[in-house]
């Protein structure tokens, strides 16, 4: 083998190996229930925080969460379970009551919108 060849193997190696880890990268769109700021913050920083998530993004207009995750790592489900545990419903299941209660006034998706009560 001479050295061009290695050099060529070589390539097509880590090309192959770039080619998969590519593949287990997945974009999801999902809704999750919220409505300001601060849920958005809230959102955000809980998806960030899972194993295996890139880039996390949440829309307090459309309630509709970007996330960019390794499928090896998460699944949409746990993703949304993240979601549920930092107070915010899916349609994977509601937040617990507890949890619920405890988030800011604004916050509080289910009885109201923030949007009336807080725009100036
Ligand atoms: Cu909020």
């Amino acid at each position: 083998m001479t050295f061009k060849t290695l050099v060529i193997v070589f390539l097509l190696a880590f090309w192959a190996i770039g080619a998969q880890a590519q593949s287990l990268v997945k974009t999801e769109t999902f809704r999750i229930e919220g409505n300001c700021e601060m849920c958005q913050d809230r959102i955000e920083e809980a998806l960030a925080f899972q194993k295996g998530v890139k880039s996390a993004r949440w829309n307090p207009e459309s309630k509709l969460a970007t996330v960019v995750y390794r499928t090896d790592k998460t699944t949409v489900l746990q993703l949304k379970q993240a979601a549920m545990a930092a107070g915010h419903d899916t349609d994977a299941g509601k937040a617990a009551d507890a949890v619920y209660q405890a988030l800011p006034d604004c916050c509080q998706f289910r009885t109201k919108a923030c949007k009336e009560s807080s725009s100036k």
